[in-house]
């Protein structure tokens, strides 16, 4: 007996190209996939070790742990590559991009880019199931919105990896009880590797039963018509406006005209 995948009745068959294709099916199908980066382990340390400072700014910024703590936003980062320029090369990332334009086309943008950490024994916001679209529960027959979780800890069963209820995203509603019980699958991915999700895919964080933090960047690129989480724009004041791929995933140029005869002088730059 070979281990071929054997079938009858069969006359139409997906053929991937390539690996992207092949991940872009299990992401239709399942609602996630696990995507390598190809970074090195210097690169994941690299990025991983920007984390904590952004957040320790970030938590100065609007007033210190108290407040951050009231906000359910301790050990979160917001809009990372707005505050430093190494988390603008994960939003680079070749395998990454391949993989949302195969899934959402040619214009995508990042709605937002965040860090989470998870300290050890945390029980925070993010270990109930949600969507990444929260308060949606509609389905689409083409992704409007993915999400890639960077993990630059390996995320392990013992420190938390991400709970999925796979094809939740083709199912209007959340799941009875029961059956999340039965369906709910933890997905390890080793450090460097992304975990990628149809954002109407319903998952949550587990608790981290190790000694150590376990820190990830979770990005949401969605079609264009999607607000943005925090308007990326006007918080990089012009930085990488020149950028043809950069501009385009940050959102420069959808800014919403504030008079009848801008949006006609932006239609005519356009043209
Ligand atoms: O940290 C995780 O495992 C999940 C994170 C998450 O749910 C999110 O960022 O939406």
């Amino acid at each position: 007996m070979t281990d071929q995948i054997l079938n009858f009745g069969v006359t139409e068959a997906s053929i991937a190209r390539d690996e992207t294709d092949g991940h872009a099916e299990e992401v239709r199908l399942s609602g996630f996939t696990v995507l390598d980066s190809g970074l090195s382990p210097v690169e994941v340390t690299h990025l991983r070790d920007g984390i904590e400072a952004v957040i320790a700014r970030q938590t100065e910024e609007v007033g210190g742990h108290d407040v951050m703590a009231r906000l359910d936003e301790a050990n979160t980062g917001r809009a990372m590559l707005a505050y430093d320029d190494r988390f603008i090369e994960l939003v680079r990332n070749g395998p990454l991009l391949a993989l949302m334009e195969r899934l959402l086309g040619r214009y995508f943008v990042l709605n937002q880019q965040n860090a989470i950490v998870v300290q050890p024994d945390d029980v925070h916001h993010q270990i109930r199931f949600h969507r990444d679209l929260p308060y949606q529960h509609f389905v689409s027959s083409r992704p409007l919105a993915l999400n890639a979780l960077f993990c630059a800890d390996p995320f392990t069963l013992d420190n938390g990896a991400t709970f999925v209820i796979p094809g939740s995203h083709k199912h209007e509603p959340f799941p009875d009880e029961a059956v999340v019980r039965r369906l709910q699958r933890q997905v390890t991915v080793p450090a460097g590797g992304f975990l990628v999700l149809d954002a109407m895919t319903y998952h949550r964080a587990g608790i981290n039963r190790s000694a150590h933090p376990r820190r990830a960047i979770n990005h949401v690129f969605t079609l264009p018509f999607i607000r943005q989480q925090i308007d990326l724009p006007a918080l990089l004041k012009g930085r990488y406006a020149d950028d043809p791929l950069l501009s385009r995933l940050f959102g420069y140029g959808l800014e919403v005209p504030v008079s009848v005869r801008d949006w006609r002088l932006a239609r005519l730059k356009r043209l």
